[in-house]
């Protein structure tokens, strides 16, 4: 087995809890579209790349709509998102956050984002974290959502370290089976019941300091 050298990590839920303000734009968009959607319906969502969120919102026999409509909908979504994002500071920072980042700058990893947002780099900067990574990969930059693994392998190659050298940090059961698909070593933050297959668990980053 190949040593760890590199940290990829996901975004929203791992190193910042932005879920709120997604849950509460799509609930907007629901409400104008007549849709019942709850918080409940909205844990379906993370992790998922925001047409596919669109297309669950909507649902199999729900609102018919054409591709155009539909992303007129979720710019609409996007809209409500990021004027909500301007709002947050590094107060929203998730537990441990900046410092296992800063602890693995100081060990030599690479350290890379891999994140399904299009936001990613606007998050990036209103938390004042940008700099800490060497590489980003968000959801601007890749084909394919997880668990295809394409965001973890690009964000491998940004940083020069083979697969199996990489370690993933993942809310979502969508992003540990991506990391699996690519051989690499996944953390879930969160709970085995929800977030099966990954090689270990944790409850945030901060976890990663007390080892
Ligand atoms: P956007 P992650 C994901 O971020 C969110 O968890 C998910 O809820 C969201 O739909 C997706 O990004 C796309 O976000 O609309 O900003 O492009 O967990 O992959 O960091
Ligand atoms: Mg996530």
């Amino acid at each position: 087995m190949d040593t760890i050298i590199g940290a990829l990590f996901d975004l929203d839920g791992v190193l910042v809890d932005t879920a709120k303000y997604h849950f509460q734009a799509w609930q907007r968009l629901a409400l104008t579209l007549g849709i019942d959607f709850t918080e409940r319906d909205n844990e379906a969502l993370k992790g998922v790349s925001r047409m596919r969120s669109l297309d669950i919102l909507l649902g199999p026999g729900g609102v018919r709509c054409s591709e155009s409509e539909k992303y007129k909908l979720a710019e609409m979504k996007n809209g409500w998102y990021v004027e909500s994002l301007r709002a947050i500071d590094s107060g929203a920072l998730l537990p441990g956050a900046v410092e296992y980042l800063d602890f693995l700058r100081i060990k030599g990893f690479g350290i890379a984002l891999g994140s399904a947002s299009k936001n990613a780099r606007f998050i990036l900067k209103r938390l004042g974290i940008e700099d800490k990574f060497d590489g980003i990969i968000d959801g601007n930059c890749v084909e394919k959502v997880k668990p295809d693994p394409e965001v973890f392998v690009k964000g491998a190659e940004l940083l020069s370290l083979r697969n199996s050298e990489c370690m993933v940090f993942e809310d979502s059961l969508a992003g540990i089976q991506a990391a699996k698909n690519c051989g690499m070593y996944a953390i879930a933050v969160g709970s085995p019941d929800v977030l099966s297959g990954a090689d270990r668990y944790i409850t945030s980053l901060r976890d990663m300091l007390v080892d």
